[in-house]
């Protein structure tokens, strides 16, 4: 048996966070752990399909978002949630949240100079916000303010992806939770 427990990944654009939730969800299920991933992807398009990237819209997308985590959590699974969650105050909101129900919550800095991200830019939006075209992009013209004291700090620009998943599996082994 396990216990629920949310690790919430934050970072810049193209750090990583998807691909290192996804990474330790297979690892996970190899375990027999159940863990579900909560990303911009299956929030934004749903349940935050009202929300933009105002500092406000992004602490309304936050808090709903620990909210789900920790809903997720309470029945026993693993949250793997992967936001770029800029705002440190954000951020902590979850982390008590997730506290005053007694709950794992592991924050996870997807660390990644905005010199690699940009280079990597997946989907082009780097490019885009450096045009002019988008604007208020996080690293660009809008703020990321690094957490002070991750429980788990992944260079992913240095790491292998077999490294971090084991630095997360072990962490995870030895808080208990799994
Ligand atoms: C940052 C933006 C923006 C702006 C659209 N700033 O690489 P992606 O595409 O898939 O990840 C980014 C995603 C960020 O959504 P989050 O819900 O994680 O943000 S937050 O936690 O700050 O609420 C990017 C895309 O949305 N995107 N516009 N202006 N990222």
């Amino acid at each position: 048996g396990h216990k629920g427990a949310t690790l919430w990944f934050t970072g810049l654009s193209g750090s990583g966070k998807s691909t290192v939730a996804v990474a330790l969800e297979k690892a996970l299920a190899a375990r027999g752990v159940l863990s579900y991933r909560l990303d911009g992807d299956n929030i934004r398009h749903g349940i935050n399909a009202n929300l933009g990237f105002s500092a406000e819209d992004r602490q309304e997308n936050i808090r709903r978002v620990g909210e789900i985590s920790r809903l997720f959590a309470d029945s026993c699974v693993i949250v793997l949630s992967s936001f770029i969650s800029p705002y440190r105050e954000d951020r902590e909101l979850v982390r008590r949240m997730h506290a005053e129900s007694d709950l794992d919550y592991l924050e996870v800095f997807v660390d990644c100079s905005l010199e690699e991200a940009e280079s990597r830019d997946p989907k082009g939006l780097y490019k885009k916000a450096r045009a002019g075209e988008i604007r208020g992009f996080t690293g660009i013209d809008d703020p990321y303010e690094e957490p002070a004291s991750p429980e788990l700090h992944l260079r992913t620009d240095s790491m292998s992806l077999e490294e971090e998943v084991e630095i997360m599996i072990s962490s995870l082994q030895t808080r208990g939770i799994i």
